[in-house]
């Protein structure tokens, strides 16, 4: 990422303008983030799981393949999740059982997370051609503007050893659902998975220190398709607990999704066939939550028969 400063800082922007229309996925080193944090983080969050998550995790998700009732395994993804929320309220210090040095590190963490989701915005901007270099970042606000920040939130997860990695995934196949995804993942236990333009899987091995980018359903509809969500999977180990912590900067709940129309105009001149609905968010996740792990293209055309109330529509703020 330094390199954006310097001299190669063309070849920076097309490297990533490739990947996020090529691959959805990218991953990145030298982002700010010190070591000594991200390795805080990752001793914090070890320590956490295995006093307070570890047991639970036996006598909820464990037993469930134990007893090997075909339809709970079906529905079963071999992880162990927390979730923190910082925008656009944190409840960090509501989340029971963490000690107070964690709830800091984790309030900064989110905090440089929060700057290098909101940069790579600026970045997407400026490779799509966008004219107002802030034009993603305003199109995740609601139309409540400050009370209607983008939300964002972490959800810390480990992957204990499985006894069956044949039978469940750590995490089945899903695009995420929102904008900018930031992933911390384990530097030594793998198991993330991208699937490619091919239709193959193909891993995305941990290197100590990085930042795996990806991008959610919601940058696809505002790029009108440029940049893709893509399908990504957990596989169940059968060595180690692998840690990540994914942290989602999305849209705020209600604000209206949509293509930019600067982009809509440019892919007239194209042969694109996709057309992309338009939205308010909040209706998204609510479909998303029933359907996570499915195809994102039914979801698109049930948004599109989705109506927007009037009061929704007449609040959007940028042009239709
Ligand atoms: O654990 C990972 O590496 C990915 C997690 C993920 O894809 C998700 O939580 O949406
Ligand atoms: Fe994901």
């Amino acid at each position: 990422m330094e390199k954006l400063n310097g001299e190669e800082r063309g070849a920076t922007m097309k490297l990533i303008n490739d990947a996020c229309e090529n691959w959805g996925f990218f991953e990145i080193v030298n982002h700010g983030i010190s070591r000594e944090l991200l390795d805080n983080v990752e001793k914090m969050t070890k320590g956490h799981y295995s006093r307070c998550m570890e047991e639970r995790f036996k006598q909820t998700v464990a037993s469930k393949l134990e007893a090997g009732d075909d339809d709970q395994v079906l529905d079963l993804d071999w992880e162990s999740t927390l979730y923190l929320r910082h925008l656009p309220q944190s409840n960090i210090s509501h989340i029971p059982d963490l000690q107070d040095d964690y709830r800091e590190v984790m309030k900064d963490f989110a905090h440089h997370l929060q700057n290098l989701a909101e940069s790579l915005l600026e970045i997407f901007c400026e490779n799509l051609g966008l004219e107002d270099k802030g034009y993603l970042k305003k199109a995740f606000y609601g139309p409540k503007q400050q009370a209607g920040a983008p939300t964002f939130g972490t959800k810390v997860s480990n992957y204990p050893p499985c006894p069956k990695p044949d039978l469940v995934k750590g995490l089945r196949a899903h695009t995420d659902a929102g904008g900018v995804i930031l992933l911390f993942q384990d530097d030594k236990v793998s198991g993330l998975q991208v699937l490619n333009q091919d239709g193959r899987w193909v891993d995305v091995p941990p290197m100590r220190h990085s930042i795996v980018i990806n991008l959610g359903d919601q940058l696809e509809v505002i790029t009108n398709g440029r940049y893709k969500s893509v399908m990504h999977r957990v596989l169940a180990q059968t060595d180690g607990t692998r840690m990540s912590i994914a942290s989602f900067y999305n849209p705020a709940s209600d604000a209206l999704i949509y293509p930019a129309p600067q982009l809509l105009m440019l892919s007239k001149n194209n042969t694109s066939t996709t057309t992309y609905p338009k939205f308010v968010f909040e209706d998204y996740m609510n479909l998303y939550s029933a359907l996570k792990f499915q195809a994102k293209e039914p979801r698109f055309e049930a948004m599109k028969n989705m109506s927007i109330s009037p009061l929704a529509r007449s609040l959007a703020t940028r042009p239709a």
